[in-house]
């Protein structure tokens, strides 16, 4: 069976552990991650998402930041920090540095970020296809309030937000710069049109999926593919598991819950991106208006809080999946 996973970072790629304990050695898995968190900075190209997918599905992510790598060591930072350049509020380790050193080398060289990804995945033997969603430079920016410009926002880089402010002051907008013009990585619209399920990661509807899926030539893949698109809700109980989903959600006028991020990317037969939709068990009552959004929702245990159960959540979406794909379709 071929899996294409739609993935940002941490919560996708934790879900990917899970499809590969279930699935054999005969099956396929494709991750196709998020770039817009990418960020350049001291001349090297970091990209946040396709690097916690390939440290966690190769062993070497570092188990409680869950982004950038185990045994780290930050001697680099400290001698940046040292010689007074910005911004000082990334952390950047030295094993880690490797990687972008690595990648910076190869896209100077003119190999393409898929390129570099497949590289990069050689020597972490992932057990699965890393794709990027697109090679082009594509970077999220978030608007806040500055009550120094005359427009009373600026936009900064989602980094920034993210890691400096701690998505600690309200969002006014999410700007993806560069997605309109940005065309799928190579071997991405083939592997959606080629799987026999897509699933829609349990990651950040706004600043992971969001971008994947503004590709546009992504977006009518998914349209046109015959594989059936189940999504996985990032919200649980009115809250993002981890990270800032909600923030986002609300300061773009998304309900913060399972319901209002199904309704936010809609149904696949009315225009949207789902097939169906799992939702937390304790979740169990946005079913119904779910499926007055035209939305199939199904209540299942999301929570990813060890092993056991990331496996079984990966094994009900494919359960879900397998069961829209056997039924004919209208
Ligand atoms: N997240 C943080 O909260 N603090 C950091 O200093 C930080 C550094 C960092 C370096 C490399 C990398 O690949 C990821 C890093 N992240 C850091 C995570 C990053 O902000 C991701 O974009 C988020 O996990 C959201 O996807």
């Amino acid at each position: 069976m071929r899996v294409c996973v739609l993935s940002g970072g941490i919560g996708g790629a934790r879900f990917t552990e899970g499809l590969r304990s279930t699935l054999g050695p005969d099956d396929q898995i494709t991750v196709v991650a998020n770039t817009a968190d990418d960020i350049w900075l001291f001349g090297l190209k970091i990209c946040p998402d396709l690097d916690t997918v390939m440290y966690t599905l190769g062993g070497g992510i570092d188990d409680e930041r869950r982004w950038g790598r185990a045994h780290e060591t930050w001697n680099a930072k400290e001698e940046l920090l040292a010689y007074g350049v910005q911004p000082d509020w990334f952390g950047l380790g030295d094993r880690d540095l490797a990687t972008h050193l690595v990648r910076t080398q190869m896209l100077s060289a003119g190999y393409g970020l898929s390129d570099v990804t497949r590289a990069l995945c050689r020597r972490w033997d992932t057990g699965v296809e890393l794709l990027a969603m697109s090679d082009d430079r594509v970077e999220t920016h978030v608007l806040v309030d500055d009550d120094e410009s005359d427009s009373g926002q600026r936009a900064i880089h989602f980094q920034e937000y993210w890691v400096r402010l701690r998505a600690s002051v309200p969002v006014r907008g999410v700007v993806v710069v560069g997605l309109e013009s940005a065309t799928a990585g190579p071997g991405v619209v083939d592997e959606i049109e080629q799987s026999d399920l897509v699933v829609v990661a349990p990651s950040n509807p706004i600043v992971s999926v969001g971008p994947i899926v503004g590709v546009a030539e992504i977006r009518e893949a998914l349209r046109r593919t015959t594989a059936p698109v189940v999504g996985v809700s990032p919200i649980v109980g009115g809250a993002a598991v981890r990270g800032m989903a909600d923030q986002l959600l609300s300061g773009l006028g998304v309900e913060v819950s399972a319901a209002g991020v199904g309704r936010h990317y809609g149904a696949r037969d009315r225009g949207g991106l789902l097939d169906a939709w799992l939702v937390d068990s304790g979740d169990e009552a946005e079913v119904a208006t779910l499926r007055e959004a035209g939305v199939e929702a199904h209540a299942r245990p999301l929570l990813m809080s060890d092993d056991a159960l990331t496996t079984a959540l990966a094994a009900d979406t494919l359960e879900v999946g397998l069961a829209l794909r056997d039924r004919p379709r209208p």
